[in-house]
């Protein structure tokens, strides 16, 4: 195993994160590669070497992470923490009204291994939990809405939402003011995906009729954001710099190396992606 460097020999295998396209075409003899992480996004733009499955990290240490943060956000929300942040700063003591969890119901936007796992920490504290996925999971553990004729439905359900879905063409900006106007009024964003999947202007608007409480982006356009960007000094969205789930060094090498076991085995592997669905 080496790291790739300009006139280097063909590899069999590669470990690719964001390759360059001249990477890729160095690389006649490929009989897969894997991608350091589960989002493949940054692959679309590429020519990608033909009939060469693409392997995508599947959890490796990633969906114990996204379920920290995200229970960290829904509660930081529901419980009123930044409120109480701010009193603090004014030394103000001041309880305010307790709050129903059945007020706040939850929504996962993308059902895949992470939003599965994601799902359930809520669930623990005792939020109701809907999702919605592209095709039907019928033995899913709770409601899950499925296919673009139930999106609003799934919304209209919701107050907080959190988006995991892959980013492809039809998901960009799939977080536009149509959403944010079916969801419950009040409601509260959390995008752990990638920034594409949100129209920022939408999310201004609706911010400002109050049809949003606040929200908390783990994902922008562009990163890092640049120090002159106004949503660092937005106090209604909470900016972290992508860090709801890293690549975890040793689950993610552990897995690529079974995975490139089974492969030498002639053994069928999870993780691959469909070129044409983009994920
Ligand atoms: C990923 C990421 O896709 O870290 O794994 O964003």
């Amino acid at each position: 195993m080496r790291a790739w460097a300009e006139g280097d020999p063909p590899s069999d295998y590669a470990v690719v994160w964001k390759p360059s396209q001249r990477f890729l075409d160095s690389q006649p003899a490929l009989r897969a590669m894997f991608n350091a992480g589960a989002g493949v996004d940054a692959l679309a733009c590429l020519r990608l070497p033909k009939n060469v499955p693409v392997i995508r990290l599947e959890d490796a240490g990633m969906a114990e992470q996204m379920c920290e943060y995200v229970l960290h956000a829904v509660l930081h929300h529901y419980r009123e923490f930044d409120i109480y942040a701010a009193q603090e700063a004014k030394r103000l003591w001041a309880p305010r009204p307790p709050r129903r969890k059945a007020d706040y119901p939850v929504g996962i936007l993308g059902y895949g291994v992470l939003g599965q796992a994601v799902a359930k920490s809520p669930i623990s504290v005792g939020f109701q939990v809907v999702a919605w996925a592209r095709t039907p999971r019928a033995d899913a553990p709770i409601r899950v809405y499925s296919g673009d004729d139930s999106r609003v439905e799934f919304l209209q359900a919701v107050r907080i939402l959190v988006c995991l879905l892959p980013l492809t063409p039809s998901t960009r900006h799939v977080l536009n003011a149509t959403a944010f106007e079916a969801l419950r009024r009040g409601g509260y964003l959390i995008n752990v995906a990638r920034g594409a999947h949100l129209d920022r202007d939408a999310l201004l608007a609706a911010l400002d009729s109050g049809q949003l409480a606040g929200a908390t982006l783990d994902v922008f356009d562009q990163e890092p954001i640049p120090a002159a960007d106004p949503i660092w000094k937005d106090t209604r969205i909470r900016v972290t710099p992508h860090i709801s789930a890293a690549t975890l060094r040793h689950e993610a090498v552990e897995q690529i190396v079974g995975k490139l076991r089974a492969l030498e085995r002639g053994e069928a592997v999870t993780g691959v992606v469909a070129t044409d669905r983009g994920y």
